[in-house]
């Protein structure tokens, strides 16, 4: 029998799909919302080791979300290394930490961007203490988002801000230690209506080239104006060497934190196009690929599961562009011959070829399917009582 692999070339991109890894975020799973209403989930984690055990099931169902990016307070414990030793008992790393300088009353003029110096050095020990957390927990990257800005113009001094926040990132970057990593996450807008401060990629950029080799740009790719060419903005800073970060999620109107894929699969399969170009997936890649989600209404688990199957089966019509007919018609200036290679990568329908592919390492090959007859919704519904909401919805 003939190899159905073998029409798209699917078997040539197994080893490097074998190495796609999506950290997944513990709020994730806890109930989050709109301004307008935080509608509840039965079975809602109450603990930081509920949502461990929710975002277990992501990784046992697909073999894709090795490790689960934690938030501080939300996520804070007694012991961190008891947490991590959990974490591992279920098959996952604890990754990344967020740190939280945006639900203070302190902050309510900015954190790290303060013109109060208490204010300002309250905001530095947070990130302080989250690098000693990183220590306990085994992470690489401490993520900074700052909700920093002004809603009106003149209300702050723009220019003082950037020296304020230089020197804040300065203290927190001289206590990384060797493997840490300082990732700089920007957004357009929100909650600042007029002015962020750390805005677009150029400035977060300009801060971590500023500080230097292990502080790096996150990009979160609901974070940008509408129409905005974000491939174009993943190019760029690999091939600066500065794009630490993905925050998966998809968008419609502003930072809507939907499921990847969802709103856009085109869009996600060119930003995977470009990572690919880039080095992102070489074995050797440190470019770090996470979810960054809420989930509003649908179930949680199978929310992240179907993200993160989303961004596996991008990644495999991203592998399968034949790049050698794509460099000929750029060479021959073919504009339709080019976009006719690039679109068939995208049309190209892989979903059997990876359900076979999971099939083959033990994993199920409809993971959708698998979770929900699985039966953990019923169970943590009736285990867990009165589950809490995701710092978002608190
Ligand atoms: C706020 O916009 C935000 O969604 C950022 O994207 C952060 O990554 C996330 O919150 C968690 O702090
Ligand atoms: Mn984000
Ligand atoms: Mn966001």
């Amino acid at each position: 029998m003939t190899d159905p692999s073998a029409a798209t070339g699917f078997s040539s991109i197994t080893d490097t799909l074998d190495r796609l890894a999506i950290e997944v975020p513990s709020w994730a799973y806890g109930n989050s919302g709109t301004r307008f209403r935080v509608f509840g989930t039965p079975g809602t984690p109450r603990t930081v080791e509920e949502k461990i055990a929710d975002a277990a099931q992501v990784h046992a169902h697909t073999g894709l979300a090795p490790s689960v990016a934690l938030h501080i307070p939300w996520d804070k414990t007694d012991d961190y290394t008891a947490l991590r030793e959990y974490a591992e008992g279920l098959g996952v790393r604890l990754g990344t930490v967020n740190s939280n300088t945006f639900q203070d009353e302190a902050y309510k003029f900015g954190s790290l961007t303060s013109a109060d110096d208490a204010v300002r050095q309250q905001a530095v020990d947070h990130h302080l203490e989250c690098l000693e957390i990183m220590g306990r927990t085994g992470s690489r990257d401490l993520k900074i988002w700052l909700a920093d800005g002004a809603n009106y113009p003149g209300q702050n001094d723009l220019r003082q801000r950037q020296d304020t926040l230089a020197e804040s990132l300065r203290t927190i970057y001289d206590q990384l230690d060797d493997g840490q990593r300082l990732v700089l996450e920007y957004k357009f807008f929100e909650p600042a209506f007029y002015s962020t401060d750390v805005p677009d990629w150029g400035t977060s950029y300009a801060h971590v080239s500023a500080l230097g080799e292990k502080a790096m740009v996150c990009l979160d790719t609901g974070h940008h104006a509408p129409g905005t060419n974000i491939e174009f903005i993943v190019a760029q800073l690999l091939r600066l060497g500065k794009l630490g970060s993905f925050d998966f999620n998809s968008r419609f109107y502003a930072d809507d934190d939907l499921i990847v894929g969802a709103a856009d699969p085109y869009q996600l399969f060119r930003i995977v196009v470009e990572v690919i170009r880039g080095g992102g997936l070489d074995a050797d890649s440190e470019v770090a690929l996470m979810l960054d989600q809420c989930h509003n209404i649908e179930e949680k688990v199978p929310g992240q599961i179907r993200s993160v199957l989303n961004v596996q089966e991008m990644t495999a019509k991203a592998l399968l562009l034949d790049r050698e007919a794509l460099a000929q018609a750029q060479a021959d200036n073919d504009v339709l011959a080019a976009n006719q290679v690039f679109m068939d990568a995208f049309f190209t329908d892989v979903r059997s070829d990876l359900a076979a592919y999971r099939e083959e390492r033990g994993l199920p090959g409809d993971p959708m399917a698998a979770f929900r007859e699985s039966g953990y919704l019923d169970r943590i519904a009736a285990d867990r009582v009165g589950g809490t909401q995701s710092g978002w919805g608190a």
